[in-house]
């Protein structure tokens, strides 16, 4: 049995609360897509953690954690994350062989192209990952199982940094010396090779056991069916985890999808919901809404639920959990966009182009406090109102909500 988290909107949603929250349900915990670009921070015994690798199911002391094909490894962080977190969590984890490897050549062509796009930058967080997919997609990437062969992986980066040595010249980016090379392959090999295994035998033999594909980034991130090119290098929808992890499709039972009681973004693209005023500052300011990774402020706004819809259909979400609803806490008025509207024609569909749209909203009374409320019932009756509005012009149950940071924080319908 497979069961699927995934972000309905631009990342960030607290999926990893809900990882959390179910992770002892799970004998295996599975990262399928993206690096460490994505950002968890997680709370254990009063210490924060900010996991970015590491899949959450590291939390829980019964589960094995995989790192599955379709992840963009970067040796060095997933190093440090092992060493940071517990090194002990190296018998609990397993990396595929297939997992593409993120090179510090990749980090310095996304920072450099970035730099060059100035004002037209995608706002990515500057790990490497759309050039490192970009190689996996032109076969020419580097696996993590060619860790086993060091001269033969070293030829074949010598081949490669001589065919794009034009490219690295222009950019301005050096090309390793060999043997800084070799001693950073050959400590990656010592670290990090007895975890690496084909883990799609591994989840197939393991099949019968609870598992949990942990998503990372988000719907409207994903690169086909997001706001591109404003989105991330990989298919972070439900069908991206599939063939990310390899698990048989067939095999995949509960998906539950996570969204903000309102709506974030970090990096540049169209969000038609964006509250550019004091509504959308005082989100940001309750809701600390600052990237785990690089720490930018988030744009701030109200929910939509056109994308939400739109993300529901695309996931196939059996359930919903709203997340920090009590950030929401003390406005006079909350809004929620409830359709989209360009050169006077009405939109119900979440376009391919968001180009001229404008949001059409819905004005609801606000509520004093949500905060630490762990019961339905002891809701404010507008809180109630509020997340009853959104579960259904959504159309799908809302079967969590979270009031606060604290795993009890949380009303289970
Ligand atoms: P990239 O680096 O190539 O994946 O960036 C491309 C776009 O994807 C967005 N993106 C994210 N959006 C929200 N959260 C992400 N993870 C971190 C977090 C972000 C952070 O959890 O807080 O700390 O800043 C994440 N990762 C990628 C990115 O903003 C670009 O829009
Ligand atoms: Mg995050």
């Amino acid at each position: 049995m497979v069961d699927l988290i995934v972000g309905l909107q631009w990342g960030d949603e607290g999926k990893g609360k809900i990882v959390d929250l179910v992770a002892k349900n799970y004998d295996i915990v599975i990262r399928s897509q993206g690096g460490h670009n994505a950002g968890h921070t997680v709370v254990v015994d009063g210490k924060k953690y900010a996991l970015h690798l590491l899949p959450s199911g590291v939390l829980n002391p019964n589960a094995m954690n995989v790192i599955g094909n379709g992840v963009v490894v970067y040796p060095p962080q997933l190093i440090k994350e092992i060493k940071e977190f517990d090194k002990n969590i190296k018998n609990k984890l397993l990396i595929s062989d297939k997992a593409h490897m993120i090179l510090d050549h990749h980090i310095a062509i996304d920072q450099a192209r970035e730099r060059l796009r100035g004002k037209n930058a995608i706002g990515t967080t500057g790990r490497g990952i759309g050039p490192a997919y970009a190689d996996k997609i032109a076969r020419v990437g580097v696996r993590m199982g060619e860790l086993k062969d060091i001269d033969k992986l070293l030829e074949k980066l010598k081949y490669y940094y001589e065919m794009n040595k034009g490219y690295f010249e222009y950019l301005g980016i050096s090309i390793p010396k060999e043997k800084d090379l070799r001693k950073n392959l050959e400590y990656w090999q010592e670290e990090l090779l007895d975890m690496i295994t084909d883990t799609t035998k591994y989840l197939w033999d393991n099949i019968y056991k609870n598992m949990l594909l942990e998503g990372a980034q988000a719907t409207l991130l994903d690169i086909d069916h997001g706001t591109y090119p404003y989105v991330t290098s990989s298919n972070t929808i439900a069908s991206g985890a599939l063939t990310g992890s390899g698990i048989p499709p067939k095999k995949l039972n509960k998906v539950i999808g996570i969204a903000k009681a309102y709506a974030t973004r970090v990096g540049n693209g169209p969000f038609p919901t964006e509250d550019l005023g004091t509504a959308g500052d005082k989100i940001r300011e309750q809701g600390a809404e600052f990237g785990t990774t690089t720490g930018r402020p988030r744009r701030c706004g109200w929910f939509d639920v056109v994308a939400a819809k739109y993300a529901i259909t695309l996931n196939s979400c059996d359930e919903v959990a709203l997340m920090k609803l009590d950030v929401l806490d003390g406005f006079d008025e909350v809004k929620i966009g409830v359709g989209y509207e360009r050169n006077g024609e009405k939109l119900d569909y979440f376009p391919s182009d968001l180009s001229d749209v404008e949001p059409i909203y819905e004005t609801l009374p606000g509520w004093d406090k949500s905060s630490g409320i762990r019961k339905w019932d002891d809701l404010p009756q507008n809180a109630k109102k509020y997340v009853e509005f959104i579960e259904e012009k959504i159309g799908c149950k809302i079967k969590y909500i979270s009031t606060g940071a604290e795993r009890e924080d949380t009303i289970i319908r």
